[in-house]
This record gives C-alpha cells, structure tokens and sequence, in this order.
C-alpha cells in the first residue's frame, strides 16, 4: 500500500515536473533551427555559391545555399579570399565539446539542459527579460537584473558577458583566459535565440507567458510553451513533413528570397556594433505585445486563427536569430579587426547605468 503509494506520488511528482516549462526559451526545435540557420550562413562561404546583395550587407559576408543564389566564378572567389575569413567557422569547430562532431546546432540547447543543475541554476536567469506589465518596451538600465535585483543578470547582460569573453579570450596570446570559451560559445549561441523568442522579453507578473493557461487546439499547455515549442512543433506536422530540416530550409529559402532586402536592417546595430541584444530585446516587446498576448487571455482555447497568424513571426525570429548570430561569431572571431580595436567596441557597448535609477 505504501509502496503503491509512493509510487503515486513520484509519479505525480515526474509528471508535474513535465508539466512545469519554465522559462525555457525556444524549446530544442528553435535553438536547433537558430543555430543551424547561422551554421549554414557560416559554412556556405567555403562554397561558391553566395548573393551579392545579402553579401554586401554584412560587414563580413553572409554566403547562403540558397538555390536562387548567384553562382560565382571560383576566380573570383579566389580573389576576394582575404575579405572571406573563414576563421568563424574554424573557431566554431575548434571551440565546441568533441560530442557535437564541430556541428554547433548539436550543443545549443545545452544551457537548457544543464539550467535545473545545483551548480548551473544561477544561470536559469540568464535566458530571459522580465519588463513591467503591459508598458511593451524594454530598457537595459530599468530591466536587466536577476529576481533579487543583481544587474546585468538577464538575457541581454549574458549576451555582452560572453561576446566580450569570446572577444578577449579567443586566440589570446597572453594565456590568461580566465573562462571557458566552450561555454561561452554554447551560452552565446543559446542566449541569442533566446532574445529572438518574444516571450522572453515580455511581462514579469505572468512570467513571460509561463502562468497563462491556454489550450492549443485540445491540449492544456501555457502561453509561454505555445511560443517555445507548440508553434514549431505544429508547423513541422502542418507542412514540412514533420522534418524540422525540411522548415530550416524553408526559412533559409526566405532568407534569400523574400527577406534578402531587409538582412542589412537586421544586421545594422548602433554605431557599428556587432552584437546590439538590446534592439533585439525590443523588437521581442514588441511582437511579444502585438502576436504573442494578444487574443490569448488565461482560459482561451488558440486554434487555426492564432496558428497561422503567429507562425510567420515565429518564423521570421528564427531567421533573424540566426543570420544575426552568424553575423556576430563572424565578428568576434574575424582577424582583421585586431583584438585591441574589437576590445574597443566589444567592451564599451553594453550600456553603462547610472546605479540611482533602478
Ligand atoms: C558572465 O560569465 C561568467 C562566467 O560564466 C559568469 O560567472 C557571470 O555570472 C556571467 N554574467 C552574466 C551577466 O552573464
Ligand atoms: C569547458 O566546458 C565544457 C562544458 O561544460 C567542459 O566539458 C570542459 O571540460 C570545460 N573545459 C575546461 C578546460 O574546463
Ligand atoms: C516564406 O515566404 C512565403 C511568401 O511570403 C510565405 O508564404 C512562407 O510562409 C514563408 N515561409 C517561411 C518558412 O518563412
Ligand atoms: C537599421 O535599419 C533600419 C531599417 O532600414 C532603420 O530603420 C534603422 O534606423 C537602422 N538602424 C541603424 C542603427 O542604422
Ligand atoms: C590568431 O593568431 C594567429 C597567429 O598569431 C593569427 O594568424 C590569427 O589571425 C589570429 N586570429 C584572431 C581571430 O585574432
Ligand atoms: C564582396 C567583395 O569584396 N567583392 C569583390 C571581390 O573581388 C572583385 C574583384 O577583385 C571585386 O570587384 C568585388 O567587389
């Protein structure tokens, strides 16, 4: 009987804790698709296929697979090899752990995974941005802190927290790298999916949609995991073959085709910068405000309407996500900026607060 009855309750347990989401970011699917969007964005500069357009916005080039991409002749390839640092890509590869096969995607739900461990919870904080209720915007200085008011704890604080770490520590002749870069890349890569997912930037009362109870279609879920995994998860059985490679190639197709005029703006940052979180942060508000909370009030059943309506941001966050994170490790790990130049921007970007005003 007390057997039977212990078994109950650790079942019960088990499935509570399934039950309990948290603050998860993209589920698996959109970390996955982000990384392997920026992967590809990397890797397909070795090919000879590229779009001068979106090459042209990146400060370094942005090579895409693209189908509808123009063929370039290998001479000319060949001649602009020195604009084409490849050291991204060799960075990548040498940085992350031997299990993921120099296959980034493969580790960029790591954080996740490791977030409920004793040693790694103060890192659960760092995946997301709590702003005032119903104001929709964001501000560093008022937002980024941890639930006990520690700065700089939050999503957009890592992500200048390990930009400047790979920054400094990458290729570091002095040996004095005091961080583990195959950390720092796997957070990195994570945290700026992460900042893509409007429901991590969003309401601090409802925990970025985590206490809002909906049904998606018959199933009981929450708003935030609708946003994480549900959308995706639909998308994949609706139309791609229930493949989430088949809906990364579909969202890199769009990335050559229909979003290649707007990569400059997604890649543009204030004064230059390379890693901008804070714009990003924004624009998650933003959509967060406009798709995520609307028509979603607690209780309410979300169907083909909200479906099909939201999918396109979702998709679209993927992307940017993606193409901005490729942008940013072409940044950190390119050569030509010497270190010394990139410490100057790296380091001073993140905004400076003035303690008074929280
Ligand atoms: C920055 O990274 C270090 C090393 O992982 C960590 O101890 C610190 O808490 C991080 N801070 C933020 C804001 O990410
Ligand atoms: C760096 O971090 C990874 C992942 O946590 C770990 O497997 C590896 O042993 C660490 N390397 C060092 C030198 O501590
Ligand atoms: C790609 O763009 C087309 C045309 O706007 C749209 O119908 C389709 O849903 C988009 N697919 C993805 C994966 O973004
Ligand atoms: C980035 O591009 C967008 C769209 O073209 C523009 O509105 C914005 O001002 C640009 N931002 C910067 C910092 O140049
Ligand atoms: C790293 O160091 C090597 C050898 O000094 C140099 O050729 C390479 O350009 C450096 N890379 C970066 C990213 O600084
Ligand atoms: C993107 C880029 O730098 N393209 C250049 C490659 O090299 C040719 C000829 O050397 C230039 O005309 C392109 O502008």
């Amino acid at each position: 009987m007390s057997g039977i009855k212990l078994w109950w309750i650790e079942g019960a347990f088990t499935i509570l804790l399934l039950l309990v989401p948290g603050n998860l970011g993209w589920g698996k699917e959109g970390h996955y698709a982000t990384c392997k969007i920026a992967e590809s964005a990397i890797k397909s500069r070795t090919h000879g296929n590229y779009d001068k357009k979106i090459l042209d916005c990146l400060t370094l080039e942005y090579f895409d697979l693209g189908k509808s991409s123009i063929r370039i002749d290998q001479n000319l390839f060949l001649a602009n090899q020195s604009f084409l640092s490849e050291e991204a890509l060799k960075a990548v590869k040498e940085l992350v752990p031997e299990s993921a096969e120099g296959d980034l995607a493969s580790v960029c739900s790591w954080p996740d995974e490791i977030k409920h461990r004793y040693n790694w919870r103060w890192t659960s904080e760092l995946h997301y941005v709590d702003t005032p209720d119903f104001r929709c915007n964001y501000d560093y200085c008022r937002d980024c802190h941890d639930s006990s008011g520690v700065k700089d704890n939050c999503v957009t604080g890592a992500i200048y927290n390990y930009t400047e770490q790979l920054v400094t520590g990458y290729n570091s002749s002095n040996s004095l790298v005091k961080y583990n870069l195959t950390e720092a890349l796997m957070f990195l890569s994570h945290y700026i999916g992460d900042v893509h997912q409007p429901l991590h930037v969003s309401f601090t009362s409802d925990e970025g949609g985590n206490t809002i109870t909906v049904r998606w279609y018959k199933r009981k879920t929450n708003l935030h995991h609708v946003w994480d995994s549900d959308i995706i998860e639909s998308a994949m059985k609706t139309f791609y073959d229930k493949d989430l490679d088949v809906m990364i190639s579909a969202i890199e197709k769009n990335i050559t085709d229909k979003w290649s005029n707007d990569i400059s703006s997604w890649t543009n940052c204030t004064s230059g910068d390379e890693v901008c979180p804070d714009p990003w942060a924004s624009e998650s508000i933003k959509y967060a405000c406009n798709y995520a909370y609307r028509n979603a009030t607690p209780g309410t059943t979300l169907g083909d309407d909200y479906f099909l309506s939201r999918l396109p941001v979702v998709e679209m966050r993927l992307a940017q996500g993606g193409v901005r994170l490729a942008s940013t490790l072409n940044h950190i790990f390119d050569s030509t900026p010497s270190i010394a130049h990139k410490l100057a921007y790296f380091g001073n970007i993140q905004p400076t607060c003035d303690t008074a005003s929280t």
